[in-house]
């Protein structure tokens, strides 16, 4: 073994062995508990980040630990090689989109295996490969056969002076991100996947993901956003047809005073028609964002139709009003507006005088000029309704409603249909032909793939393949006539919805996936930032489900448990190139090694929480590394002498105290890393290792003390504790440094492959307290020790403390006041003269 631990030779020949063995390739092994361990997989930006140490690593840990714990791991990689940044490299330095992608992923491949992750590489997939897509584009045809895909108009960032569509990213401050002109708001039809027939069960299936946090589930929850209310006719007066609102708030209906309608619904629209100042209202309400927030803090304003509703309830005839805060898509695009009790309707009604109704009792005496009381309460001033709490009311005006025919019960989502049409080239073809007679036909299976021509010119920000003739004009499936393709490509939320099954099959050539997806499937554990709680972990989690529809999976959730790790920061700012505040794990994988990068990622913080970058503390990781190195250079003849030689039992009980207790607290150490890496609680398994490594040290000076040299080596306790707690301390350390672990274990001889090496047991006598050691003292000063049997009673103790010699030395003659026991520690007795 060399002095000196050299992390580049130890790294580059570890991970020569692992390759040449082909380590952590995985096989479907029956007889084997799987595990499937997955990170998200990056973006090929072509440049490693600290992010990504941490990501991966973590993920890493976790497949190792699991190895060691006998499972069937499988841990694949990929990239996410379609999107955006591709583009504009293309159109900046005039390069193509596949090419800069390609040599991306060379680069970071190379920087991912210097860092030791344990891959299975044979399944390395790639999305904007044909091979990949190719499947893609066959469930979208499934999909679309089902009609759970379809087209319909809908609003993009459109730049007038480009005459391109743009993605909100290319949007900056309202302009155009390259002609700067201002960006419109557009109509153009687009496709769309019926993500809305699974809200029901997207929403219940959060019930069940007990591994995923809390919050990432809220956020899911909110915004599939399911609202229970009822949809309200109102009689709209000398008109022959009826006004349809949707309210959560039934038991409002006595307070509404006016009804608002959308600037784009239907009645409005006709309204406008004969209303000039109408008419200019909703053209100007054509530009504002509908996004909720913006839609939250507009200033509210309206125009009065002239129409009049009907109460459905009381006769009572109603102003309808349009307003700019009611938006068009969602539930009726109309509302009935209860200004005591809404607060934005209170807001509406303050700025046009409209009156405010009181339905809902309050104990408090509410200040109605300040704001709406928006609490549920007792009815009061609602006729017959009068008196009943918010649910008696809610069900009993439903049912009267719904008698009267003029309402029913009905459940709303916040959640949309997910549209995958992207107008840009970099992305997965659309399988879809246009035909004049035919319509929109699914490109038949067998001239799957679609493929993406990747030698294009770029003009300006358009799509190259809208200019390709070429690549567009073809001919009609269905009756043979000259079509036009589609030449919009898939949102890579597509491609990243899925892969994860696919890595199970990734050699499949004749199926999208085959048995060895259902054995694979769901994941383990599932490895990613938060900022993919809601797009990415719902459209997956949805497209599983659709996956399992057509047979292909059984399961009904992707990702059984879900880690988010915290942010990488420095200073406590979120590394970023443009705030220059980055640092490249390139150079201190040079400098201290993948083990010291890896090892400091996981130490400083718990997973979840935000990681602060420091220097000391990468420095702090390798010194720790090296002072193992160290210990094991110093004491390898012993190590290498007890691993190769049979090695007689030895009976603990009957060995020196202090062997015991250090025995003892190994133990305890190990106990608490054992609890600490299932809940993944990763930083402490290190302290743990911190501690072993002390405590190793302990043990060290202590046996040079113990004179038990004059037995043979095997046999010696303090030897042969060394050597199982060093033992201990390379198998907990593996999964998080495994490189500088594996040479230890192959250069001190320890029987067996360290990769095959299972984790550390508890004896099963190991943490059973049978004796005690209790400290004496006299007025509060050390004066001696005892070590007693555990179930020895207190007066005894105290008998036996009162004889030692040394204690008699501070006694005698004086007279004992009390004594004081602390359980288990130490007996102080009190002597005055
Ligand atoms: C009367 C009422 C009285 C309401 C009251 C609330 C409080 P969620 O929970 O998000 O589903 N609403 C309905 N459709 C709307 C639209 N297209 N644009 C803007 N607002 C709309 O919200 C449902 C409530 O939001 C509905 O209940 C309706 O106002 C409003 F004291 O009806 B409520
Ligand atoms: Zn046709």
């Amino acid at each position: 073994m060399q002095e000196i631990y050299n992390h580049l030779d130890i790294e580059q020949q570890v991970q020569q062995e692992w390759d040449e063995k082909q380590s952590y390739k995985a096989n479907e092994d029956l007889s084997k508990e799987k595990f499937y361990c997955l990170a998200m997989f990056p973006y090929p930006s072509g440049y490693l980040h600290v992010g990504h140490v941490r990501n991966y690593t973590l993920a890493d840990v976790i497949a190792r630990y699991q190895r060691l714990k006998g499972k069937n791991v499988l841990q694949p990689i990929g990239w996410d090689a379609f999107g955006l940044p591709a583009e504009n490299a293309a159109i900046k330095n005039k390069v193509a989109p596949a090419e800069w992608t390609y040599q991306n992923i060379t680069q970071m491949r190379e920087q991912f295996k210097r860092l030791g992750f344990a891959y299975d590489w044979s399944r390395e997939l790639t999305t904007c490969d044909p091979n990949y897509y190719k499947w893609e584009q066959w469930l979208f045809t499934r999909l679309f056969k089902k009609g759970l895909a379809y087209k319909k108009d809908a609003i993009v960032n459109w730049d007038p002076v480009d005459k391109t569509v743009l993605a909100n990213e290319q949007v900056i401050d309202g302009r155009g991100w390259r002609s700067n002109a201002l960006i419109e708001r557009k109509e153009i039809p687009q496709w769309f996947i019926k993500i809305t027939a699974y809200a029901d069960e997207l929403l219940a299936g959060l019930d069940e993901l007990d591994g995923w946090p809390e919050q990432v589930k809220t956020m899911q929850r909110n915004w599939i956003g399911r609202s229970n209310g009822v949809e309200i006719n109102f009689g709209v007066a000398k008109q022959d047809h009826s006004l349809q609102v949707f309210t959560t708030r039934p038991d409002t209906l006595f307070g509404v005073s006016y009804l608002a309608i959308a600037p784009q619904h239907p009645l409005a629209l006709a309204a406008g028609k004969t209303n000039t100042n109408l008419q200019n209202f909703i053209d100007e309400c054509k530009n504002i964002e509908v996004s909720e927030a913006a839609i939250a803090t507009l200033e509210k304003r309206g125009i009065d139709t002239g129409f009049k509703a009907i109460h459905p309830l009381t006769d009572e005839e109603i102003p309808i009003w349009v307003a700019n805060f009611v938006i068009m898509d969602y539930g009726s695009g109309a509302i009935m507006a209860v200004p005591a009790h809404d607060q934005r309707d209170w807001e509406f009604a303050q700025q046009y005088h409209l009156p405010l109704k009181i339905v809902i009792k309050n104990n408090i005496n509410w200040n109605y000029q300040a704001g709406a009381f928006t609490e549920h309460g007792i009815l009061i001033n609602s006729g017959d309704f009068d008196d009943l709490d918010f649910n008696t009311a809610f069900d009993a005006i439903a049912n009267a409603l719904t008698a009267q025919n003029c309402g029913q019960r009905t459940v709303n989502y916040r959640l949309r249909d997910w549209g995958v049409s992207r107008q840009r080239y970099w992305g997965t073809p659309i399988p879809i032909i246009y035909c004049d007679d035919c319509g929109a036909v699914a490109v038949p299976d067998e001239q799957l793939p679609v493929v993406l021509p990747e030698n294009v010119k770029f003009s300006g920000a358009n799509s190259p393949l809208k200019n390709m003739p070429e690549f567009y004009q073809t001919i009609c499936p269905d009756c043979g006539k000259p079509a036009i393709r589609e030449t919009d490509t898939f949102d890579t939320f597509m491609e990243s919805s899925w892969y994860y099954a696919r890595f199970a099959s990734f050699n499949q050539a004749n199926s999208i996936l085959d048995a060895r997806a259902k054995y694979w499937t769901p994941v383990d554990q599932y490895i990613g930032g938060i900022e993919h709680a809601v797009m990415h972990l719902l459209y997956a989690r949805f497209i599983h489900k659709l996956l399992r529809d057509e047979g292909l999976l059984n399961s009904n959730e992707p990702f059984t448990n879900l880690l988010t790790q915290g942010m990488v920061l420095k200073d406590g700012l979120k590394m970023s190139k443009s705030k220059g505040n980055t640092v490249d794990p390139q150079l201190l994988i040079q400098q201290y090694g993948a083990d010291t990068l890896r090892l400091f990622s996981i130490f400083t913080s718990p997973p979840e929480q935000s990681l602060e970058w420091s220097d000391e503390g990468v420095e702090g990781a390798h010194r720790f590394l090296k002072r193992i190195w160290n210990f094991c250079y110093q004491n390898q003849n012993n190590i290498i002498a007890i691993n190769t030689i049979e090695r007689p039992y030895i009976e603990w009980k009957k060995q020196d105290n202090q062997y015991q207790r250090y025995r003892r607290e190994m133990y305890q150490i190990l106990q608490q890393a054992n609890f600490d890496i299932e809940r993944l609680q990763l930083n402490t398994v290190v302290s743990a290792c911190m501690k072993l490594f002390n405590l190793l040290n302990e043990v060290a000076n202590y046996a040079k003390t113990a004179n038990d040299d004059n037995l043979p080596l095997v046999q010696q306790p303090g030897a042969r504790l060394i050597n199982k707690i060093l033992v201990v301390l390379i198998r907990l350390l593996y999964p998080i440094t495994p490189h500088i672990t594996t040479s230890l274990w192959n250069n001190l001889k320890y029987e067996g492959s360290m990769d095959k090496i299972y984790w550390p047991k508890l004896a099963n006598d190991a943490l059973i307290v049978d004796d005690i050691d209790l400290v004496i003292q006299v007025n509060g000063k050390v004066r001696g020790h005892i070590n007693i049997p555990a179930n020895t009673d207190e007066t005894k103790i105290k008998t036996i403390a009162l004889e030692q010699p040394n204690v008699l030395r501070f006694t005698e003659g004086k007279k004992i006041h009390k004594i004081i026991y602390i359980l288990n520690k130490v007996i102080n007795i009190v002597v005055g003269s």
